[in-house]
């Protein structure tokens, strides 16, 4: 493996920046550039830079040994001051040095790859680095701390106890199994099937905490759209008039709503256009309309059918002097103020659903989901299997199928766990 070297800093003027290197080479590269032996592992050491005998910095730098590092390989950091030169410089002769710049995510990859964390633990440490409110942070934190993977492992540890019981009951005619073997099975899978459902459910919440959300708020032209938006957001960025057409930019503004990040964004009014400025604002308004996790739309259900309902609050503006003609779900005025708070909890309600619980096992990307949703489809093609009376066989290999994808999201299941669980259950001696 070759040795890697990339600034793990933002880039700009700071007072610190940091350059990392990990690989075999660290040491021979960290001798070139101060002139000096490697300090000891976990000392952070104050050392002086130089190109060839120029000095041009001095900085503290830190040596992990192998084993002890975050990638699993010799590391080390190197705390210079924040000067975009001195850190390509760094680079630079690290580079000439032999290492190569480092891909997006590698030394985390490599951490991965020398098994010092699992696949769920590396997307949490993305996913903490990216989370867009404290809630996303805190819920990356419990996974890197390994909480899915203890939670998984519960779910595993019943899952891997029914298929040896199964395993166990194949052989015998249903005449003799247990008395309550096949209800308390039934029992088991529809319960397993909430669970994982409502861990999928769930996902599209702490997506809305990890990722943001954005809300666009559309309407026709003098509705009051972009009143509403500086309303919302504090702020004057929009330009409000009386004449129709004002808005053709899409303006974006960042609100916190329920410990969410919301992009707020304001639109050009949909209308019929030839003016060549203003049809493009109502072509992009058009585009937010489809990405947006949430419409405000300024207009009836009624004359709004082509917009996504469970996605829309319907809202009449400028309740302080007109009166609603069709169906709304709140009338407000952007103007003088009247009901916005009320807008603002549904907005709230609308985009967490309040009734939901955090579930035990809490999933993070999409790669997750994926695994989740196919051991959904296997636990719901056992349940079937079993109501059809298809056999034991049948429903133990879907339920293997299960295990299988819940394996993916951590890791693999030795099947000697398995074998160890059915053999658990025989009695000593036979
Ligand atoms: N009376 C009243 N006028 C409003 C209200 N909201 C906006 N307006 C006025 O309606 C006009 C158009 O507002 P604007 O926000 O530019 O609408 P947009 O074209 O939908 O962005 C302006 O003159 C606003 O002052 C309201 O709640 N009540
Ligand atoms: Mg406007």
């Amino acid at each position: 493996m070759h040795t890697i070297v990339a600034c793990s800093t933002p880039p700009g003027q700071s007072g610190i920046a940091v350059v990392r290197l990990s690989g075999p080479s660290v040491k021979k590269i960290v001798k070139k550039i101060t002139h000096q032996q490697v300090p000891p592992a976990k000392t952070p050491t104050l050392l002086r830079l130089y190109d060839n005998k120029q000095l041009f910095d001095q900085a503290i730098v830190t040596f992990y040994k192998k084993n002890f590092s975050y990638t699993g390989e010799d590391l080390v950091e190197i705390s210079c001051h924040g000067n975009p030169f001195i850190v390509d410089k760094i680079i630079d002769l690290s580079l000439k040095a032999g290492a190569e710049i480092a891909q997006p995510g590698e030394f985390t990859k490599r951490s991965f790859l020398n098994n010092k964390i699992s696949i769920d633990q590396a997307e949490s440490i993305s996913s903490l680095i990216h989370s867009k409110s404290d809630m996303g942070v805190k819920l990356a934190a419990k996974n890197l701390d390994g909480h899915l993977n203890i939670s998984l492992k519960k779910i595993k540890n019943e899952l891997i106890k029914t298929i040896a019981a199964l395993e166990f009951n194949l052989d015998i005619s249903e005449d003799d199994l247990m008395p309550n073997f096949m209800p308390d099975l039934i029992d088991y899978i529809s319960l397993l099937e909430n669970q994982v459902k409502e861990s999928i459910d769930y996902f599209e919440t702490t997506k809305l905490f990890t990722r943001g959300a954005s809300v666009v708020i559309v309407g026709p032209p003098n509705a009051g759209k972009s009143t509403l938006f500086n309303k919302l957001s504090k702020s004057d960025k929009a330009i409000v008039t009386e004449i129709p057409g004002t808005t053709r930019d899409v303006l974006e503004n960042h609100i916190n709503l329920s410990g969410i990040n919301l992009v707020l964004k304001d639109t050009a009014g949909i209308r019929k256009t030839k003016n060549k400025v203003e049809f493009e604002g109502v072509t992009r308004a058009k585009k937010e309309i489809k990405n947006s996790d949430l419409i405000i739309c300024l207009g009836n259900k009624e004359t709004n059918k082509n917009l996504k309902q469970s996605k829309t609050i319907f809202v009449f503006n400028k309740i302080d002097k007109n009166q609603p003609n069709g169906t709304y779900d709140l009338n407000i005025s952007a103007l003088k103020n009247i009901n916005i708070e009320k807008l603002i909890d549904l907005l709230s309600k609308k985009l967490l659903n309040s009734n939901q619980q955090q579930p035990e096992v809490i999933i993070i990307s999409t790669r997750q989901r994926t695994h989740l949703k196919m051991a959904l489809k296997f636990i719901k093609a056992a349940h079937k299997n079993l109501l059809n009376n298809m056999g034991l066989e049948v429903v133990a290999s879907d339920l293997y199928l299960v295990l299988n994808n819940l394996d993916l999201i951590t890791n693999i299941t030795e099947k000697e766990e398995i074998l160890n669980s059915i053999f658990a259950q025989f009695c000593v001696g036979k």
